[in-house]
């Protein structure tokens, strides 16, 4: 069988991901269209000797759909993801405006690929750094039973967008010739900086990104009563992100074990060698499918616990091939 398939937000960083990933990946389609705001309509795109013209994405657009991939912000996608569910056409939603829905899964293959069942149409992909994260967590979740951890993230500009991509690769040319270095995306300069800071802030102190660790972990591992506490930190990086975590849980733990479960994870490669300085790194880990773990060490903090370093592409796991993925699910 064959799918018609729509792209929501074509022109965007991950738009052109999931475009790229479609094809690389073999997804077996009947006709793909690609769909953003009225600013974008007309435009014309070549991928592998395929012209697509960009058509505005309205309701209607979603009749002739089978599946459709948003990946345009949250506003599109509440007034759009709707309107193509009651069309017939399942969405699979890269924004954050259904993912805490208890009506809609939210779906991480790798980790949780029953919960794709109860769907209506919707199904929201995570937010990136949970994604990756849970790349590292889940396998360990299983084996030792995760009871709480603490996790600072290292994000690569990537996940601000396209326009955050060029304001990273313009501050350093500037900065190269001397020049004044301007920021328009970011509050301050992100080259040679690190902003602590993504996303609105909250009356708790933490940034809504932080908070998406917390809730999207849960839902995702099935652990309401999981907590966890983490910094979010925008750093000098195109397309990686990576995620220092420190996980408590129930059962004593080893790092052989750790390692052995790693790396018997479809969707992590173990990458643990100090010795022969061998970790991950996210100028290593763009356009990887697998994201990379590795620094495992008994927490010293923790009495079972375990220290641990993810790296993943953000644009890849922690968005478009996350998505693809599970439409590949379905
Ligand atoms: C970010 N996780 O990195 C958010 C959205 N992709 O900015």
């Amino acid at each position: 069988k064959k799918y018609r398939v729509g792209i929501v937000g074509a022109t965007g960083a991950v738009g052109q991901e999931l475009l790229e990933l479609l094809f690389k990946r073999n997804f077996p389609m009947s006709e793909l269209t690609l769909l953003a705001s009225s600013r974008s309509a007309g435009k014309t795109v070549e991928f592998e000797g395929n012209k697509f013209v960009i058509e505005e994405a309205k309701p209607e657009s979603f009749e002739k759909l089978d599946i459709a991939i948003f990946s345009a912000g949250g506003t599109p996608s509440k007034l759009l993801v709707p309107e193509a569910a009651k069309r017939g056409c399942i969405a699979i939603d890269n924004s954050s405006a259904f993912r805490m829905d208890p009506n809609v899964p939210l779906v991480v293959p790798e980790v949780n690929p029953e919960a794709i069942k109860t769907h209506k149409n919707i199904i929201a992909n995570p937010n990136c750094t949970t994604a990756i994260s849970l790349m590292a967590l889940c396998p360990l979740h299983r084996e030792f039973g995760l009871k709480r951890f603490f996790a600072a993230t290292y994000q690569a500009v990537s996940g601000t967008g396209a326009a955050a991509l060029q304001e990273l690769d313009n501050q350093v040319k500037q900065y190269a010739k001397g020049e004044e270095i301007t920021s328009k995306v970011y509050p301050y300069q992100i080259a040679f900086n690190a902003l602590p800071h993504i996303d609105v802030f909250q009356d708790n102190g933490y940034t809504k990104e932080e908070m998406k660790m917390l809730n999207e972990s849960r839902k995702i591992l099935g652990l309401p009563s999981l907590v966890c506490s983490t910094t979010c930190v925008r750093i000098p990086v195109m397309r990686a992100h990576s995620v220092a975590i420190n996980a408590e849980f129930e059962k004593p733990v080893s790092v052989e074990r750790a390692r052995e479960v790693i790396s018997q994870f479809s969707g992590a490669e173990l990458n643990d060698d100090v010795a022969n300085l061998k970790y991950p790194m996210p100028l290593f880990y763009q356009r990887k499918v697998k994201c990379g773990v590795g620094r495992i060490r008994k927490d010293l903090a923790f009495e079972n616990g375990l220290s641990f370093w993810v790296a993943g592409d953000q644009l890849w796991k922690g968005a478009a091939l996350n998505a693809v993925q599970i439409a590949e699910l379905l």
